[in-house]
């Protein structure tokens, strides 16, 4: 089925994927989520891509879940409809996913971003979680994944007043990577997906399992896990081809294995 609510372009060694509800700033709908968790789970599975960028356009990368769909609805039909659970499919994805953000990352937006695991901004995102103020609270990851990036006192100014803060903000609290002029900021994301894609697909992806592990481990169990991953490397062609490349002082050539 051919998708109507994002867009997937694949360039050398990555793929794009565009929110595209420009009229409604890129509400995310349940039909826009079930399209965007397909895209990524399938571009998960195919090799000549090694990293992947969510974007949105300039005005908005997403301003939250669609209130329309959630107006009407009572606690029983949301909880019949998990339609979130859906979301906890992004985290799952292995290959690194950059958000490239311009405009509003609100609410359900600015989860999304944040179950990215790099954000690079144009000086006019905006972020925020301001489901308080259509009296709900952050219900995919708000009240979690941003506390562990900006800590408990942010954290709770955002939920709390609903404040949108500036890319600015972002970057000096530990939101986001990288602020840039917003005629570079998709520009910014691709060279960060390149620099990835050129690197082993095998220990990015293992690299990435380690970092996310940190979330939800205690630390002796962390650095189990990456020492275990680590030694998996071992078993890799393109480890043996990366340290004989370095002491033969020549360029790797990776072969994903
Ligand atoms: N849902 C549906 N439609 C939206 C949304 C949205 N989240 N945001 C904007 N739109 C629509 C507007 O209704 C408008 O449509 P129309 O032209 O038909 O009137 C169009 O987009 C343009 O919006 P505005 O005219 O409002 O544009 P402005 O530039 O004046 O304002 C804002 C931009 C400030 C971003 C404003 O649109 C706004 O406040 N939007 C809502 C932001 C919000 O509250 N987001 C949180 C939503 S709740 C959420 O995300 C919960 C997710 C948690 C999921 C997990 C639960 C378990």
């Amino acid at each position: 089925m051919p998708y109507t609510s994002i867009i997937v372009t694949r360039e050398e060694g990555y793929a794009v994927v565009q929110l595209n509800r420009p009229e409604v700033l890129n509400a995310i709908s349940m039909q826009l989520m079930q399209e965007l968790v397909d895209a990524l789970e399938a571009l998960d599975r195919e090799d000549a891509v090694r990293a992947i960028i969510l974007t949105g356009n300039e005005k908005a990368f997403a301003a939250g879940a669609d209130i329309t769909e959630m107006a009407g609805a009572g606690a029983v039909e949301m909880l019949v409809r998990d339609q979130f659970a859906r979301w906890d499919r992004i985290r799952k994805i292995k290959k690194p996913i950059i958000a490239a953000v311009s405009g509003f990352a609100l609410g359900g937006g600015c989860e999304i971003t944040m179950s990215c695991d790099i954000i690079i901004a144009s000086e006019t995102a905006k972020f925020g979680q301001p489901e308080i103020s259509i009296g709900v609270m952050p219900g995919a990851g708000g009240t979690q994944r941003l506390t562990r990036a900006v800590g408990k006192a942010k954290a709770m100014e955002m939920v709390l007043t609903g404040r949108m803060i500036t890319a600015d903000e972002a970057l000096r609290w530990g939101l986001i990577n990288k602020v840039v002029p917003v005629e570079y900021y998709l520009e910014e994301a691709r060279a960060m997906a390149r620099e990835i894609a050129a690197k082993p697909p095998l220990a990015v992806r293992l690299a990435k399992e380690a970092v996310l592990k940190s979330f939800d481990t205690t630390i002796e169990g962390g650095l189990e896990f990456e020492r275990k991953n680590f030694y998996l490397l071992f078993a890799s062609e393109d480890q043996k081809e990366g340290m004989a490349a370095f002491t033969g002082k020549r360029k790797p050539d990776w072969k994903g294995k």
